[in-house]
């Protein structure tokens, strides 16, 4: 114990052997008198104290004082009086007066007079009857007897201002009702600190201690002539608590999607992006989704109204393209048998996927093509843990002579790796891909296997009209949902709540090293 004391002592700040000294000097010394006593800064005072009570040393106790005052309202009331006594004053000589005479009778002003009703009430100085004031026994009996409240009011203006924890209970009714009435009374709160010896601060006193300056920063001079020798040093505490810093850092969201860039762009993809808004043919019509397809009704697409439509690309496309929805055209397909309309291309829609990126990249670039794209997206779904109406996706597309299934399958694989994820795959259904299939992964605390994103081969319906005669692979990826699993959230909403204390405590970098 001794031996603990003795580095604790060596390891205290002046100021706190300043302070303990005053404190031994007298318990009941206020931080205010050791400011002075000691020629110290009050907030160093405090400082010290501060560091003392972390120790255990002393214990900071803090006092809320209320002080209470008259306002000038309040003043007025404590020279007039207040209006129901002056009321009652000549109440009790008239016994009764009609209340639309109060105001003359009495010479309280009108608005003052209605209030001040409620007060003659609520005292019992008087009942109303049929409009006229009457005054009771009690009214009659008070007519020379101050009531609580009055007597606040005269204590006040004698004393100026008085602590409210010092009231007697009387004048504390007083106040309540003082304070019951608006702007009379003058709230003020002071905040006094008073500080106890704890045991290992009477240990300290015990074993006792010099004050004598420490140095903290050497000067040249000291070295050179060699007065640094005779100073004192304060060991450093290498234990101390030392106040948690929490870093700015990027949100995991941005951490994974840059991540997820730098995977791809790292595996010779190039980066391509698309628009919010989009025609319904670019988003629907050139993946070969036919127009009365589920995924277009208003239950799923957000159909815009400004701008109601979107222009169309050439009109070869357009044609080419409506002739495959309708009869297949020359893709080996029969189509989907049905009058294709123009004006439902056309109408605008926030996109739903990033898939129409990759339609309109091919249409606009040549083959070998390596693209990927990652956006926001948008849908009319209800949240629960695992969807939101607005979500990012990576899309993916590679075409060349030769791409197949196996390629697809193999760079989903190697992109789920990078990122730290195992992945299964099952068979899946796009009206756009043949072959296709999904991506999931097991959610332990669910119990169930989750979608992470949707992927195939282009069908030649969508690659024929686009004037692309190599095969295809394209994938959508959900972001949100590998943040979930990430950042081990259980739920997706967690991702936007921007909740601070979840945001500080994530660890700086959980990325992948690639
Ligand atoms: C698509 O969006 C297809 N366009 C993917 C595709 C691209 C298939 C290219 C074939 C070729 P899907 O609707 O399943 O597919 O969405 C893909 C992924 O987005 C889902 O697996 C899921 O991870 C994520 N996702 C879908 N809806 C939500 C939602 N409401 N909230 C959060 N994530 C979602």
């Amino acid at each position: 114990m001794s031996e603990d004391i003795k580095k604790t002592i060596n390891e205290l700040h002046i100021y706190e052997k300043k302070v303990l000294k005053e404190l031994e000097a007298n318990p009941d010394v206020t931080p205010e008198e050791i400011a002075e006593n000691q020629n110290m800064d009050i907030k160093a005072v405090m400082s010290a104290a501060g560091s003392l009570a972390s120790k255990d040393i002393i214990e900071v106790e803090k006092d809320v004082e209320e002080e209470i005052s008259l306002s000038d309202a309040g003043l007025k009331f404590a020279q007039e009086k207040l209006p129901e006594r002056r009321i009652l004053d000549v109440l009790v000589d008239k016994k009764e007066i009609h209340m639309k005479d109060l105001s003359d009778e009495t010479g309280v002003d009108k608005k003052e007079a209605n209030i001040a009703i409620g007060w003659l009430r609520r005292k019992n100085w008087a009942q109303i009857d049929k409009g006229v004031v009457k005054v009771t026994d009690v009214g009659a009996d008070s007519k020379d007897k101050l009531g609580e409240d009055e007597e606040l009011l005269n204590h006040l203006t004698e004393a100026g201002k008085i602590i409210k924890d010092r009231l007697s209970d009387e004048l504390l009714d007083g106040f309540k009702k003082l304070n019951d009435r608006k702007n009379i009374i003058n709230i003020k709160k002071n905040t006094s600190h008073s500080f106890k010896l704890l045991d290992k601060g009477e240990a300290i006193l015990k074993e006792g201690f010099t004050i004598k300056e420490q140095a903290t920063q050497l000067t040249h001079q000291q070295l050179k002539d060699g007065e640094w020798k005779d100073l004192q040093y304060r060991p450093y505490d290498i234990n101390a608590e030392a106040p948690v810093i929490f870093a700015g850092k990027k949100h995991p969201l941005r951490v994974i999607i840059d991540e997820i860039r730098e995977i791809f762009l790292n595996m010779g993809f190039s980066e391509d992006n698309g628009e919010f808004v989009e025609s319904a043919f670019w988003n629907f019509d050139s993946l070969f989704q036919p127009q009365d397809h589920a995924a277009r009704e208003m239950q799923d697409t957000f159909y815009l109204k400004n701008p109601l439509t979107c222009d169309l690309p050439d009109m070869d496309l357009v044609k080419l393209t409506a002739e495959t929805h309708e009869t297949g055209a020359d893709t080996g397909s029969i189509g989907w048998q049905y009058d294709w309309s123009e004006d439902i291309a056309r109408q605008s829609v926030l996109r739903t996927h990033t898939t129409g990126i990759s339609t309109k990249h091919l249409y606009n670039h040549e083959p070998p093509i390596k693209m990927f794209s990652v956006g926001r997206v948008f849908r009319r779904e209800t949240f629960d843990y695992k969807h939101l109406p607005e979500f990012h996706q990576v899309e993916g597309l590679v075409c060349d002579e030769g791409i197949s299934y196996q390629n697809l399958l193999g760079t989903l694989k190697e992109f789920y790796k990078k990122l730290g994820f195992e992945v299964r795959f099952r068979p899946a259904y796009f009206p756009y891909t043949y072959l296709s299939t999904e991506t999931e992964i097991y959610l332990e605390e669910k119990e169930s296997w989750i979608e992470l994103g949707g992927a195939g081969m282009f069908r030649p319906e969508v690659l024929k009209p686009l004037g692309i005669n190599q095969p295809a692979l394209a994938f959508g990826l959900g972001i949100e949902r590998l943040a979930m699993i990430r950042y081990d959230v259980e739920d997706i909403r967690m991702l936007y709540k921007s909740d601070i204390k979840w945001l500080r405590e994530l660890p700086i970098d959980r990325g992948v090293r690639l």
